[in-house]
């Protein structure tokens, strides 16, 4: 369905497409920028590496995460959280880029949320065999603020599913520059990865990244 446009990189008015409510994808929005993401994503991975972190559970997730900006997002034993520092080092996370930040606002604001100020953003790296199960994002804690996500690189395939496990899902193609804007009801329901194909991206290589915006505090 299409809610409305904006002008992409090359000035080409763009269709917002909405996949349920409150969830609005903006196709290229982020292609422009590419190359600065990237290297912000090498900028900040320089401090705080990436690195495949534990669920509680115990096991290790395939995708490896860094995080950038005043919070960030980590799992181990003892649970999912939202902290100030790198546990690696204990340091501060390394500060958010601006392209990243300035990204960020100007997509939410083209979804109708005007004023975004994320203080977190975790960077998820895929490589080929890499996946993300279904789950909800719900360690924030203003669930009143969408959530925004930049996908870099090869392409990937979304699934997007309701407010419970059991139900219904559909598949999304991702692909470079895609940027999503999670908000209303949307903001709670599961959501997951399919493993990640190889393929070599001019500006990734062998991966995807996927920045995810958030306001956690
Ligand atoms: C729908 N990341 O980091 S981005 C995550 O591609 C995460 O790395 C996936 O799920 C990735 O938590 C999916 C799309 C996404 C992100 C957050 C959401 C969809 C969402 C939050 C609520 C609903
Ligand atoms: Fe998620």
């Amino acid at each position: 369905m299409t809610l409305d446009l904006f002008d992409d990189d090359d000035g080409a008015r763009q269709a917002v497409e909405t996949l349920a409510e409150g969830a609005v994808v903006l196709r290229g929005f982020a292609r422009a920028d590419g190359p600065y993401l990237m290297a912000g994503i090498e900028a900040v991975t320089g401090s705080a590496p990436f690195r495949q972190m534990q669920t509680p559970g115990g096991r290790t997730m395939s995708a490896a995460m860094s995080c950038c900006g005043p919070l960030g997002w980590v799992t181990d034993r003892r649970g999912y959280r939202y902290q100030p520092t790198d546990p690696l080092n204990d340091q501060p996370w390394p500060a958010m880029p601006g392209a990243f930040r300035g990204l960020a606002v100007r997509a939410a604001e083209a979804a109708g949320y005007p004023g975004f100020a994320p203080d977190a953003c975790l960077i998820n790296r895929y490589q080929p065999g890499a996946r993300m199960g279904l789950h909800q994002d719900r360690d924030e804690q203003d669930l009143s603020q969408p959530i925004v996500s930049v996908s870099l690189g090869l392409p990937m395939v979304f699934q997007f599913g309701g407010a419970r496990r059991q139900d219904p899902v559909i598949r999304v193609p991702l692909a470079h520059g895609d940027v999503v804007v999670w908000g209303g009801v949307s903001r709670l329901w599961y959501h997951g990865v399919l493993t990640l194909r190889p393929g070599d991206h001019p500006l990734t290589g062998d991966c995807r990244y996927n920045l995810t915006f958030r306001k956690a505090r």
